[in-house]
C-alpha cells in the first residue's frame, strides 16, 4: 500500500490541491478555509458573475471576512473557475451544491447530476471525492459512485468517494465551518482514511462513521429532529390559545427543566433552506421502501399551515375593528426566514404576504436585511420604517423579530399589532394579537 502512503504523506503535507464546486454558503466558507491552511484551492462555480466577482476579492458572503478571501485571490491561494476541467488539476473534490426540492416536494438532485456529469469527464486516479450537500441516503453510493467508475476506475483503489454533511448555520456567531464537528463516511476504509487526512487540515473536530449512508442519515436526523420539534411547538401554541394558556409562558417554564427538554418556540412557518426541505429527503427515500415516514409528514403539515394561521389571527385582530382583510392596508415586519439574516429562503413571512393580498390586502414589508423581493412576476421593495407613521395601516404584523427592531415604538404607534415571535412579550395591550397567547 505505498500508494496509499504516498498519498497520505502528500495530504498531510499540504502537497495537494483542493477543490470545492458550488461557491455559496457552505462552499465558500469551506474554500476559503482551506485556503487559510495554505492549501491551494480552486472554487467551482456555474455562476460566472459570482467566479468573476470572486477572482476581483469581492465576497457575497455573510459569514466569510471580505480581507480574508481577499488575501487569498491576492496570493492566488483562492481562484474561482466556471471550468469543471480544472478538476484534472485537483486531488480532493468538495461538492457543495444546492440540494432543493420539486414543487411536489420530491428531491431535485439535478444540481448533483449536474456535477455528476462533469466527474465522469475529469475524474483521474487518486481523486478524492466527497459529497457535502444534504441528500436522501444512498445517492453517494448509487448516484456518485457509478458516475466515476464509469471511466473504469474502481472506487476504494483508483479513486476515494466519501460523505460529510455540512453543518453550516448562515449567522452563528459561535459555531462555523472549522469548529463544527465535522461528521465523515467514507465507500472504504482508505476513502475514510484520505477524506480524514484532508479535512484535518481545516475541521477542528473529525467524527467518522461506517458508512456514506450512515453520514447522510446524521444530517437528515438532525434536521428532521428540529422540524419535527418546532412542529410539536407550533401545535402547543395552537392547543394553548384554545385553552386561554400563553404558550411562551409554557414553553419558557418547560425549558427550566435541566435535562430531557430541549426548547423550541412557535413561530409563523418553516423557512430556510434546511429545515423545510431536507426531512423530505427521507420520507421521499422511505416512500421508495414502501414506507410512510409519518413524523415528517405530520410536522410538514403543520408547519406548513402555520402562515393561514398567522392570517387568521390578522382577520380576528381586524374583526375586532368591524375591518375585514379585504381593503385592508397590512405591514410585514421581518421578511427573512430567521431574525438578523437577509435570506428570505423559503421565508413563512412571504407565504404570509401572498395570503394577505390575495385576500383583497394591500400588504407591505419592512425587513432591514431585505431590500426588495421577487412576487411571481413583480419586485416590492421595503418600506421606510417610520414609527410615527403606523398608524396608517390598519394592521402591523412581526412575522420576523430582527433585533433591531424597537418593539415598545411599534405597539405605541399601530392600530394593532399580530405578533407570531413573541417580540411584543412584556408588552402590554389589547392592541396586540400574540400567537399561542390567548387575548
Ligand atoms: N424556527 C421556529 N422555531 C424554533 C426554531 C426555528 O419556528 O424553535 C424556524 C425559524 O424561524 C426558521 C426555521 O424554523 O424559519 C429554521 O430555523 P433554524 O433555526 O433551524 O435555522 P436554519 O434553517 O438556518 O437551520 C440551520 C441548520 N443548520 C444546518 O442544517 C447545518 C440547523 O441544523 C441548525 O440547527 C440551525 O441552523 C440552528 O441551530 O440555528
Amino acid at each position: 500500500m505505498i500508494e496509499m502512503e504516498n498519498l497520505l504523506k502528500r495530504i498531510e503535507n499540504k502537497e495537494l490541491t483542493v477543490g470545492v464546486i458550488g461557491l455559496g454558503y457552505v462552499g465558500l466558507p469551506l474554500a476559503v478555509e482551506f485556503g487559510n491552511a495554505g492549501i491551494r484551492t480552486i472554487g467551482i462555480d456555474v455562476n460566472q458573475s459570482r467566479v468573476d466577482q470572486l477572482n476581483q476579492g469581492d465576497n457575497y458572503i455573510q459569514d466569510v471576512d471580505d480581507s480574508e478571501l481577499k488575501k487569498l485571490v491576492d496570493a492566488g491561494t483562492f481562484t474561482a473557475t466556471t471550468d469543471f476541467s480544472s478538476i484534472k488539476h485537483i486531488d480532493a473534490v468538495c461538492i457543495a451544491v444546492p440540494t432543493p426540492l420539486s414543487k411536489t416536494k420530491d428531491p431535485d438532485i439535478t444540481y448533483i447530476l449536474d456535477v455528476n456529469r462533469e466527474l465522469t469527464k475529469y475524474v483521474h486516479k487518486d481523486l478524492i471525492i466527497i459529497l457535502e450537500s444534504t441528500t436522501y441516503p444512498g445517492t453517494t453510493r448509487e448516484l456518485i459512485q457509478p458516475a466515476l467508475e464509469e471511466s473504469g476506475l474502481k472506487v476504494g483503489t483508483d479513486v476515494y468517494l466519501l460523505f460529510s454533511p455540512e453543518r453550516v448555520d448562515p449567522g452563528n456567531p459561535v459555531f462555523h465551518t472549522t469548529n463544527t464537528p465535522k461528521v465523515i463516511g467514507g465507500v472504504t476504509e482508505n476513502c475514510l482514511k484520505l477524506g480524514m487526512a484532508v479535512y484535518s487540515h481545516v475541521m477542528d473536530k473529525l467524527v467518522p462513521v461506517s458508512s456514506p449512508e450512515a453520514a447522510e442519515l446524521t444530517k437528515l436526523l438532525e434536521n428532521t429532529f428540529r422540524s419535527i420539534n418546532i412542529g410539536l411547538a407550533n401545535e402547543m401554541a395552537i392547543m394553548c390559545a384554545k385553552l386561554g394558556v400563553n404558550v411562551w409562558e409554557v414553553i419558557d417554564a418547560a425549558a427550566t427543566k435541566p435535562f430531557g427538554f430541549m426548547k423550541f418556540t412557535p413561530g409563523p412557518g418553516l423557512g430556510g433552506h434546511c429545515i423545510p426541505i431536507d426531512p423530505h429527503y427521507l420520507s421521499w427515500k422511505m416512500r421508495t421502501l414502501d414506507y410512510r415516514a409519518r413524523f415528517i409528514e405530520l410536522a410538514s403539515e403543520v408547519n406548513s399551515a402555520m402562515p393561514e394561521y398567522v392570517v387568521e389571527l390578522v382577520a380576528d385582530g381586524l374583526n375586532g375593528a368591524s375591518k375585514s382583510i379585504n381593503g385592508s392596508k397590512i405591514l410585514l415586519l421581518g421578511m427573512a426566514y430567521k431574525p438578523d439574516i437577509d435570506d428570505v429562503r423559503e421565508s413563512p413571512a412571504l407565504d404570509v404576504y401572498a395570503l394577505l393580498e390575495a385576500k383583497g390586502a394591500e400588504v407591505k414589508f419592512h425587513d432591514p436585511y431585505v431590500s426588495e423581493i421577487k412576487f411571481d412576476s413583480r419586485m416590492e421593495s421595503t418600506v421606510e420604517l417610520d414609527h410615527k407613521s403606523l398608524d396608517q395601516y390598519d394592521c402591523v404584523v412581526i412575522t420576523t423579530n430582527h433585533s433591531e427592531y424597537d418593539i415598545k415604538a411599534i405597539v405605541e404607534n399601530a392600530k394593532l399589532v399580530v405578533d407570531t415571535r413573541n417580540a411584543t412579550a412584556g408588552n402590554k395591550s389589547d392592541k396586540i394579537i400574540n400567537l399561542g397567547a390567548a387575548r
